[in-house]
């Protein structure tokens, strides 16, 4: 029987890596086709459920985490943990990689057809899944996501840069456009929820409240903002032309840390960024010198063009009662 053609060339791989990446590639392509028939396929932004640790779950979250699970085997992967399942699962005994997914991500925008993605990130296994997962981001060997866009695309990273790939969809093939992205140090465009704003800790606030302040503020001078409520699109157009995404913890009980995981969204996420030059943290602490207390342990997450990171770790440095006293509407770091 003739060999499955590849979904990307091997040239662009690790060779220990190929067979995983490979995998992730093919199923990749396959969902890129299902989520472009929409309504004329099978609905897959139906609520089906929840995880158990507070997330909704449509359809496509489960169709798209069993297919990648499902293509797994004899890929060289040990463990497998997913957004979509409380523990990670073992696939082969030998395998020398864990592997680590948000299969769909942004699934709230699926009925809405607005761009979506998968996220991933590989460490190389250890005796115990817990060992593989619970430890520093600055240990994967590979992370990567794919946008289900108007195009589908894929940003890799094996620690030697970023690479950019477009999926070509006669041959169901990631074809590399980019060797090395590089997003610019400064912007003049911020991600964030705004309607959290009542509820951020006061060094976000300040950050955004400068931004805001326009020409006459401290920042002298305008900013633009987005917000697409889909992690990959956010980051896609960050790599692109630049920016700065922020998920910062608020008050909510649940949101103490932030929304998103660090595990599976932002520790890959980060090293992709970081890859391409530019910045991620918690606000103020590097995310991949973090390690994550639990497999679905969430963190906050500000990210993109470095000196916009930057800037707003110095914000944090200030002690709480002089952030207040002096941001008020009036930042202290001011340009
Ligand atoms: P869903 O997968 O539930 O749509 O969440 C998407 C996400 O995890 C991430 O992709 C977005 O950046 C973030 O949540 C949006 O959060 P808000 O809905 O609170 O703005």
């Amino acid at each position: 029987m003739l060999a499955e053609p590849s979904a990307i060339d091997a040239r662009h791989v690790p060779e220990p890596l190929f067979p995983a990446v490979n995998a992730i590639c093919r199923i990749s392509a396959g969902l890129s086709a299902k989520i472009a028939q929409g309504p004329l396929g099978q609905s897959l932004g139906d609520h089906v459920g929840g995880t158990g640790h507070g997330d909704d779950q449509k359809a496509l979250d489960v169709i798209a985490d069993e297919a990648f699970a499902a293509a797994l085997p004899g890929t060289g992967v040990r463990y497998y943990a997913s957004e979509e399942r409380e523990t990670a699962i073992d696939i082969d005994p030998e395998g020398r990689l864990a592997l680590a997914m948000d299969p769909l991500d942004g699934s709230s925008n699926i009925d809405v057809n607005v761009s979506i993605g998968t996220i991933f990130s590989i460490f190389e296994a250890r005796e115990t899944a817990e060992a593989s997962f619970l430890r520093p981001g600055s240990e994967q060997i590979a992370a990567g996501y794919v946008i289900y866009g108007p195009h589908t695309a894929l940003m890799l990273t094996f620690g030697k840069g970023t690479l950019h790939f477009v999926l070509d969809r006669q041959t169901r093939r990631f074809e590399l456009v980019e060797q090395a992205v590089s997003l610019p140090a400064r912007t003049r465009e911020f991600a964030i929820n705004t309607s959290n704003y009542s509820r951020w800790v006061k060094p976000v606030r300040a950050y955004v409240d400068d931004c805001l302040a326009g020409e006459n503020g401290p920042r002298q001078g305008t900013f633009n903002m987005r917000w697409i409520a889909s992690l990959v699109a956010e980051t896609h157009r960050i790599l692109t032309r630049g920016g700065i995404f922020l998920y910062p913890g608020d008050e909510r009980p649940a949101y103490r840390q932030g929304r998103l995981r660090m595990v599976y969204e932002c520790a890959p996420i980060a090293f992709i960024i970081e890859q391409a030059g530019g910045r991620a943290t918690d606000g103020s602490t590097p995310i991949l010198s973090k390690s994550a207390s639990a497999l679905h342990a969430r963190t906050p997450l500000v990210f993109g063009s470095s000196n916009e990171v930057t800037r707003v770790a110095t914000y944090h440095d200030e002690p709480e009662d002089e952030v207040s006293a002096l941001f008020g509407s009036r930042g202290l770091f001011r340009a």
